[in-house]
Parts: structure tokens; sequence; C-alpha cells
């Protein structure tokens, strides 16, 4: 297919060929036309109404051309900071549990975010999704509003996980922070963007509320999960996933302690003591920053807010949850 050039300004968000066929939208020639904000380790830029790096936006735009939803698919969605890598590797692992055992999981040499690639922001790209063999599971922060069009219409599933607001917020700040050691980012800036909605993929209210509205209205397809559910009941929870994804456990799975040891399998305990999720990196989409792999594994808890929040701080954010979330029945 011929690849569309675009005229890229000097100065604006990038400035690498676009990839879109004449029939598609030129990201660049979009993104040109777009609000920016700087704060973050790299600019933010408004597309509708949610905001996004640049990497990751430029794969969004060219999604509806080029990303074919299938029926078998699932997508684990999050808003960032939300228990991602922890999805994915439950996910991943009850899906697959009669491909491999403990002792040869992909787990124990490829770190959770590299098993289920991001639709958005895999090294690949979109092509490499594509090419990936039914059922798959995809990963995406991407806003409800904003996936490509047809996810809906093919019938596949999407397991929605979402975090209460002030752990997400401070894994954020912790996560930014390692990402931009020269200059990390205070407390009180980050707060005030995550306040005014402004972080990567957010507002997170509008996030959670759009799943959560999905959710209530095609049950079947869309499964709502809580980060504190899975922390205070995950054998519970990880039974439903598996039933929710059409694998459910058998009777003789659950007596022979299957589930349990897919808990455990999958408890940051395990996982960040594994060499793969020691060591190594990945680049950031968004820039040429090396991310930690330790830094998707930092605490894993409930409640560390309280160590880095104060109190008018925290009650800011909750009465703003509050209200956000008034009527909709979504308590988090
Ligand atoms: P992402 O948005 O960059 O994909 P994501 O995995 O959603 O990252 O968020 C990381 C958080 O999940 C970290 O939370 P913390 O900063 O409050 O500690 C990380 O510790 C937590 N996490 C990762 N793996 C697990 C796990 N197996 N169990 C519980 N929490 C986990």
């Amino acid at each position: 297919m011929a690849q569309v050039q675009c005229e890229v300004e000097e100065g604006s968000v990038n400035s690498s060929p676009c990839e879109a066929t004449p029939s598609e939208v030129c990201p660049e020639t979009l993104i040109a036309t777009l609000p920016t904000r700087e704060g973050w380790s790299t600019p933010l830029i408004l597309y509708k109404k949610f905001w996004f790096r640049s990497a990751a936006l430029r794969s969004l735009i060219l999604a509806p051309a080029k990303f074919v939803p299938r029926h078998d698919d699932t997508i684990l969605a999050t808003h960032p900071k939300s228990g991602t890598t922890w999805l994915k590797a439950l996910a991943f692992t009850v899906a697959n549990r009669h491909r491999y055992t403990f002792a040869d999981h992909p787990l124990l040499t490829r770190i959770p975010q590299d098993v289920v690639p991001f639709l958005e922001i895999t090294p690949g790209g979109l092509d490499y999704v594509e090419k990936m063999p039914s059922p798959r599971l995809i990963s995406t922060h991407c806003p409800f509003s904003v996936l490509p069009p047809g996810i809906s219409s093919s019938g596949c599933r999407i397991v929605y996980l979402c975090r209460e607001p002030k752990d997400t917020f401070v894994s954020r700040w912790h996560f930014e922070r390692s990402m931009c050691k020269a200059d990390p980012i205070g407390i009180n800036d980050a707060f005030n963007l995550f306040y005014e909605g402004c972080t990567p993929y957010g507002p997170f209210w509008n996030h959670n509320l759009e799943y959560w509205k999905e959710s209530l209205m095609r049950p079947k397809e869309v499964m709502f999960v809580r980060y504190e559910e899975i922390f205070s009941d995950p054998l519970k929870v990880v039974r439903e996933l598996a039933s929710f994804l059409g694998v459910p456990f058998t009777e003789d799975e659950v007596q022979g302690g299957v589930v349990d040891q897919v808990v455990r399998f999958c408890s940051i305990e395990s996982l960040r003591n594994l060499d793969v999720n020691k060591t190594g990196g990945i680049e950031h989409a968004a820039s040429n920053v090396i991310i930690d792999h330790s830094s998707f594994f930092r605490k894993g808890k409930v409640g560390d807010w309280v160590n880095h929040m104060g109190k008018d701080m925290a009650e800011k954010l909750d009465r703003l949850v509050e209200d956000k979330f008034k009527g909709s029945g979504l308590e988090i």
C-alpha cells in the first residue's frame, strides 16, 4: 500500500513520515491541529476529550482502518496504573492454562506487559496485533469512546479493571518519576494535572465511567472489575474471570488447587522476584526513555496513597470523585 508522506512543521508533535494510506486520516496532519499540554515526562495531546501521548494517539487514529476486531478477541482495558500488569498476568495464565505448565510458562521469561500486547503502543504496531492468531488477548488503555468502531458490534469480550483514584494517582506519580529521573515531577504539580484530568488517557473519571456504563448495558460482553476486589478475594475474582473468558475452572481444578496456583503465580511477590521482571527494560513508546521492568512492580498495595498524600489533597480528590460519579452507581 502506498504511504502518504505528510509535511510536518518543525516543532510540531512528530516529524516522522505518516503511515496512513491515501484513504486514511494522516495522524501527523491531525495531531498538528490539536491542543497540547506539558507537565508530565512527555507532552499530552487532547483528542476526543481525552489526553494522549503522541505515539499512542498516532496508532489510535490509524486503528479504525487497520484494526479489525474479531468476535473471539478479549480486550483487557485499563486506565493506566490501575493494575494492567496484574490483569494481563491473570488473564493470560487463566486463558492458557491448558497450554503451559507453571514450569514452562511464558511469564517466567517475559514480562506480563509483553505477553498481552497493547493495541496502541505495541512495538510491532497494529500490524503485529492484526497477525496474532485467534483467540487474541489484547490490552488497551484507550477510553471506550475512542476504541476503534466495530468493537461493540463484533461481540468481543472486554475486561475493564479500575482502581481507587488516590492509589492510581500515587502509582502514576511514582511511575513518572522513574521515567524522568533527571527532573522528576513533584507531587503537587502531578496532583494538579491529575485533578484536572490531564494524565495519559485521562480524565480518569470519564475513562472509568464510559466502561462502567458499557458494563451495565452489556454485562455478558463487558466485565467490570476493581483492583481492590482482586486484592481482597483473588480466588473469587479469578474464578469469575475464567467463567467470563469462556474457560471456567472445573470442580476438579478447583479441588486440585489450580485457582490458588494461578493466584500465587501472578502475585506481585512471585512476579517481581523473576529475573525478567527484576532486570532490563522496555523502550517507552513516546520517548527514548527505557522503563525498567521493575517499575511495573512497585508496592501493589491497597491504600498506599496514605504514605504520600496529605489529608487536604486526599479529601479534595475524594470530593471530585464523588461529584463525577454521582448518579452513575459507580463506587470505587
Ligand atoms: P501500566 O498502566 O503502566 O500498564 P499498571 O500495571 O496498570 O501499569 O500499574 C502498575 C501498578 O500495578 C503498580 O502499583 P503501585 O505503584 O501502587 O505499586 C504495581 O505495583 C501494581 N502491580 C503490578 N503487578 C501487580 C500484581 N501482580 N499484583 C498487584 N499489583 C500489581
